[in-house]
């Protein structure tokens, strides 16, 4: 069960962000109103929702998944593979360190981006991705290793990070798409196969029985519920546009 979250709001500048999606550029009000929904949402699954001001310095800092890795007794603060999130740990590490002892950190030359890391209770799947490296896999596995938590490696080609095509629905459970489905490393779990016309919705987030869901994706909604949860759909279009996804927009412990 998770009982807290913290989120950023967005800034103006998110119209500034890393996109690879072609998708335009959001709005700004769009996107506050879309991330009052998340918070909303949030809540309603029985968390307590820390909000973070928004910093106009960093276009992507409301994806704050990316920043740190957590779980109980644990927070790992990152180092993101892009230059121009790297600063966003500055106030992350604050904040963590308000509810987690110890908080550790990556280190250079290492790179890594928590959306590309999945918890599966104890144990921690890593994606090697454009953003994060060999060093930072090893890094985050050292600290695990070191709270009695464990990892390992799939190195991934599609997507912008490993979370973006997979997700952990507990009880066994994965959504996953694209290069991953037919990974040996993930053939233990049950998997729902999303199709890649419906790719984005393989980012879904289970929180405490009930599990979010980006809207217009009826057939992933559909999936979920069926193994038996209380599926929120919610409009994430304008962060999709800059390549994020539910997940990315809150951390959760
Ligand atoms: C980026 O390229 O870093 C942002 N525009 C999107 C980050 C999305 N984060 C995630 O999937 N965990």
């Amino acid at each position: 069960m998770f009982n807290q979250a913290i989120v950023r709001r967005p800034g103006k500048s998110l119209v500034n962000g890393i996109t690879t999606a072609g998708l335009g550029q959001p709005d700004y009000q769009q996107a506050l109103d879309q991330h009052d929904a998340y918070i909303d949402a949030l809540q309603s699954c029985g968390l307590t929702v820390t909000v973070m001001h928004a910093d106009e310095h960093y276009p992507d800092g409301m994806f704050v998944e990316d920043t740190a890795l957590v779980m109980p007794g644990l927070a790992i603060v990152t180092r993101p593979g892009a230059d121009s999130r790297r600063g966003e740990t500055v106030s992350i590490k604050k904040q963590l360190a308000q509810f987690f002892d110890p908080v550790e950190i990556i280190e250079a030359p290492a790179t890594v981006d928590a959306g590309d890391i999945m918890m599966v209770g104890r144990h921690f799947y890593i994606g090697l991705s454009e953003r994060t490296n060999e060093a930072g896999a090893g890094q985050i596995i050292q600290h695990l290793n070191k709270h009695g938590y464990h990892g390992s490696t799939i190195s991934i080609r599609e997507g912008l990070h490993f979370k973006s095509s997979i997700s952990y629905l507990e009880n066994n459970h994965i959504v996953v798409t694209g290069e991953l489905v037919d990974k040996p490393q993930l053939a233990e779990f049950n998997s729902v196969v999303i199709d890649s016309a419906d790719a984005c919705s393989a980012n879904s987030v289970w929180i405490n029985n009930r599990v979010l869901v980006p809207a217009g994706f009826a057939t992933t909604s559909q999936a979920i519920a069926a193994l038996g949860y209380e599926v929120i759909e919610l409009d994430v279009s304008e962060f999709q546009k800059l390549d994020g996804g539910l997940s990315c927009l809150s951390l959760r412990f």
